[in-house]
């Protein structure tokens, strides 16, 4: 089987990952390259840090990879968390803490609608080729649902019965979700090269 390296230190991205593409590719983290490090991701645009980690794979461990990143952004907010969807509430990935941030800024906010968009940057050789996925949903007055991560206890698509990310099977979340989407044309773009 081929390989291939996301560059992601987060579980649940590669688990999505693998369920997505687990069967053409044998698809590596970056721990499963000796990368234990935090790269910077200091763009101002998802783009940007997309081909950031993608760049500094190749140039410091030597893999062609692919590399995500994705931002929820909130229309009340004026595009909040977007780029610093990570880090929102604290330096730190707590997701518990962003959620709680998102929750108090809305408070009493009609206006609920957002977007997850992901950009995926694809590095082979000194070419980079980028994907975007977007999903549009609102965002809940409160938590539903234990499964997911990140933000998906409190984002329902627009598509869909109502459930929350964070309430559906992984296949469920995939098929419609912005990563899933931006895989999908990854997918694609690698299906033509094979
Ligand atoms: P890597 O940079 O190591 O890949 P990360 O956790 O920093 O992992 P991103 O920068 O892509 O991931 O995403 C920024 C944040 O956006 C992430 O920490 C989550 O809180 C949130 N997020 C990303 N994808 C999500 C998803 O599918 N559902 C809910 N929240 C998500």
């Amino acid at each position: 089987m081929k390989k291939i390296v996301f560059a992601t230190n987060n579980a649940h991205k590669l688990q999505e990952l693998r369920q997505m593409i687990g069967e053409r590719y044998e698809i590596l983290g970056l721990a499963d390259i000796g990368c234990h490090e935090d790269i910077p991701e200091t763009g101002d645009f998802i783009e940007d840090n997309a081909q950031m980690k993608a760049r500094y794979v190749k140039e410091n461990y030597g893999y062609d990879c692919f590399s995500d990143d994705t931002g929820l952004d909130i229309d009340a907010l004026n595009g909040e968390p977007g780029v610093k969807s990570a880090r929102y509430a604290t330096p730190g990935h707590d997701s518990e803490a962003n959620i709680d941030k998102v929750l108090t800024k809305m408070q009493g906010v009609e206006e609920r609608t957002a977007r997850f968009r992901t950009a995926i940057a694809l590095l082979q050789g000194d070419e980079m080729h980028m994907f975007e996925g977007k999903v549009e949903g609102i965002i809940l007055t409160e938590r539903h649902g234990t499964g997911g991560f990140g933000y998906d206890s409190i984002f329902q698509p627009i598509e869909g019965d109502g459930s929350t990310f964070a309430q559906m099977s992984p296949q469920e979340k995939n098929r419609i979700s912005h990563r899933g989407r931006a895989v999908a044309q990854l997918i694609q773009f690698l299906t033509t090269q094979d």
